[in-house]
């Protein structure tokens, strides 16, 4: 073995290599005093303190919590710009989407990242990057749909490409061009869906750009019909449908996404009883984002509701420079305690194993059991409670990416 962690005073994590739905989303795996043994970049052993087992090297963990790399499975990580001169309007009680009416919210990005150069968009992506990993974020999502048309979709694409080779957080990039409509269309929806399926769709396909197809179903924005399109044409050219959903308006956002086989729907805010027991039904992984709540003042999604019907649940920070100026998937795991009353270990899977499982990753990652990627957080905590429970600060003390210490808190006396 190449590294030994011993010591561990809590090994928290859940076990498989799918999405957990219902009772089984809290059954987690607990080990007291455990090991976790590492070769080759993978998890060779995961188990109780075993004195026989031998590494060329040891961390001693010295009593901590144990869990997985978190998975953050919706993020729009690569912008220009940001939007705080919104923020006004925004505390004013200008809604989210009368500011993008007004030709603001994503528009403003837009405008923002098509004047970005490339090289600069990816300077910006990975100074978020290790911010995310310094928090223990070992594997994410990445979408795009600040370009809105091919030119600048394929770049921001590109960028997502190139940040997944020059740093450590494994990236899986997702196709969004029908995250609204650009000005060059306002007045002409048809014509940019037409675009979109006949231009940017077939352009993104073959450069194999990305792994999913991801739209705004929403209120003024793409409605379930054009969604349903939207989604099949990109699943004939292999992109994985994923859809925004109910997210401020209860349109029918879920039931569209089970109709078309979704990996995931995300938000969820509004979904109707009918469409989480369409979820269900398909199989679509509910991709909850509370920070977004937090931040845009409304309700919680009903996660209880969501897990009692089967539907798996995940949760991810959402992070984009207007509903969610924020990275920290800590934070967005305090609020799915506090505010969809998760447990404790009904969230660590949320952000972990089912994560993974929403971006198609729950094979290599979200678990620490052996054969899996050596994604870890050996975290400033004693039980997995603490974690959940203290909120505001960074509490990972190290983190490990592929079997190799990433990020270690600089301050820590033991370090
Ligand atoms: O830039 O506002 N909800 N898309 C849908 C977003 C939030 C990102 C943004
Ligand atoms: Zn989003």
């Amino acid at each position: 073995m190449e590294l030994l962690l011993k010591n561990i005073g809590l090994l928290a994590t859940p076990t498989g290599s799918a999405a957990k739905k219902g009772i089984e989303q809290g059954e987690i795996t607990l080990i007291e005093n455990a090991m976790v043994g590492i070769k080759g970049g993978k998890i060779a052993y995961a188990g109780p303190a075993d004195e026989s087992l031998k590494a060329d090297e040891t961390i001693d963990c010295e009593g901590r919590l144990v869990t997985p790399g978190l998975v953050d499975s919706h993020t729009h990580l690569v912008f220009g710009g940001w939007r705080q001169k919104e923020f006004p309007l925004k505390l004013a009680g200008v809604s989210y989407l009368d500011i993008l009416k007004a030709g603001g919210g994503i528009l403003s990005t837009v405008e923002h990242t098509r004047a970005a150069k490339e090289e600069a968009l990816v300077e910006k992506g990975k100074i978020h990057l290790k911010e995310m990993l310094g928090l223990g974020v070992t594997t994410c999502e990445a979408k795009s749909g600040y370009g809105l048309n091919t030119e600048h979709e394929l770049k921001q694409l590109r960028v997502i490409k190139r940040l997944d080779e020059i740093q450590p957080v494994d990236i899986v990039p997702t196709f969004m061009g029908a995250h609204a409509f650009p000005k060059e269309f306002a007045d002409d929806r048809e014509g940019y869906i037409k675009y979109l399926i006949d231009n940017m769709l077939p352009a993104v396909a073959e450069q194999g750009l990305a792994e999913f197809c991801d739209i705004f179903c929403e209120t003024a924005v793409f409605t379930p019909e054009e969604s349903r399109r939207i989604l099949l044409a990109a699943a004939e050219l292999g992109l994985k449908p994923k859809a925004h959903a109910d997210e401020i308006d209860p349109i029918g956002g879920a039931e569209m996404a089970a109709e078309v086989s979704a990996i995931s729907a995300e938000h969820l805010i509004q979904a109707s009883d009918r469409g989480i027991g369409s979820m269900a039904k398909s199989g679509v992984i509910a991709v909850l984002l509370p920070a977004t709540s937090f931040y845009l003042d409304k309700p919680y999604a009903r996660a209880r509701d969501m897990i009692n019907a089967g539907v798996a649940v995940a949760i991810s920070t959402d992070f984009n420079p207007g509903s969610t100026p924020s990275l920290n998937m800590q934070f967005a795991m305090n609020l799915a305690c506090l505010k969809y009353k998760l447990t404790p270990a009904e969230a660590l899977t949320a952000a972990t194993l089912n994560g993974a499982a929403a971006i198609d990753r729950a094979a290599k990652c979200g678990s620490i059991e052996a054969g899996k990627q050596a994604d870890i957080v050996i975290w400033e905590a004693e039980d997995l409670e603490y974690i959940f429970y203290r909120y505001g600060s960074n509490l990972a003390h190290m983190v490990i990416k592929d079997g190799v210490p990433v990020m270690q808190r600089k301050e820590c006396p033991t370090c």
